[in-house]
């Protein structure tokens, strides 16, 4: 996708304050500091539209992000930041677990993992309650320019194993920094957010030319 157009739209701490247009929604879920503000930012090639911030564990909101008047990125809270309180992991998960539940808008959670290490039992879980809801997710795994190229494959099945990636969900290698995996990563937004043909519809579209024989 060539973006033309990234705006903020919201910080939203509830439903009523979520956009009401039926954009689709790509949200990006992932542990604190993993990169999710910068991946954002690269996608759009925007240097700091999404605030990168070093004191992780903040941001109790769900940030909208509309590009293209097409579609929505939806950064959501970090998990797994353990200066968080309780009650407050208790909120975060009520509110995230209702979106993730209840959003019709939503098409793809991009769960965005760290390259250099294993996933945490934090991400583990997460994948496994994605799937609970059975959403489509999009694994990401970023930071690839602090991993040597002659280890990405081994750091990949490490993760791929680890999450029991499964239901055809994609794992992409990515770097915000060297932009690395980012025409990739579009083309698998524009698939799930049915924004080209994607195998899917390219195949719908192969058996109605057979019938109509043309
Ligand atoms: N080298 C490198 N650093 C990254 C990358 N992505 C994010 N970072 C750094 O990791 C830190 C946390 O990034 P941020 O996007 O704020 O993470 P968030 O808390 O998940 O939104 C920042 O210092 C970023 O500059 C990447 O692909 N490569
Ligand atoms: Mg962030």
């Amino acid at each position: 996708m060539k973006v033309t157009k990234a705006e903020f739209i919201i910080s939203a701490v509830g439903p009523n304050q979520y956009p009401e247009d039926a954009l689709p929604e790509i949200a990006l879920a992932g542990r604190s500091n993993v990169g999710k503000s910068s991946l954002i930012n690269r996608m759009i090639n925007r240097k700091n539209l999404a605030r990168t911030s070093s004191t992780p564990g903040k941001t109790q909101h769900l940030n909208y992000y509309r590009v293209n008047d097409q579609l929505y990125f939806v950064d959501v809270p970090g998990y797994g930041y353990a200066k968080v309180s309780k009650s407050q992991r208790e909120v975060w998960g009520k509110m995230i677990e209702k979106y993730l539940q209840e959003r019709e808008t939503l098409k793809l959670v991009l769960q965005i993992i760290d390259l250099r290490h294993p996933p945490t039992k934090d991400d583990e879980l997460m994948y496994d309650w994605l799937k609970a809801y059975e959403l489509p997710v999009c694994v990401v795994a970023t930071k690839a320019d602090k991993v040597p190229k002659s280890r990405w494959q081994k750091h990949l099945k490490i993760i791929k194993e680890a999450l029991v990636l499964r239901g055809g969900d994609p794992l992409i290698l990515f770097s915000s920094e060297e932009g690395i995996g980012k025409d990739e990563l579009w083309a698998q937004i524009e698939r799930y957010a049915g924004l080209t043909e994607g195998t899917e519809a390219a195949s719908l579209d192969t058996s109605d030319t057979e019938n109509g024989k043309s």
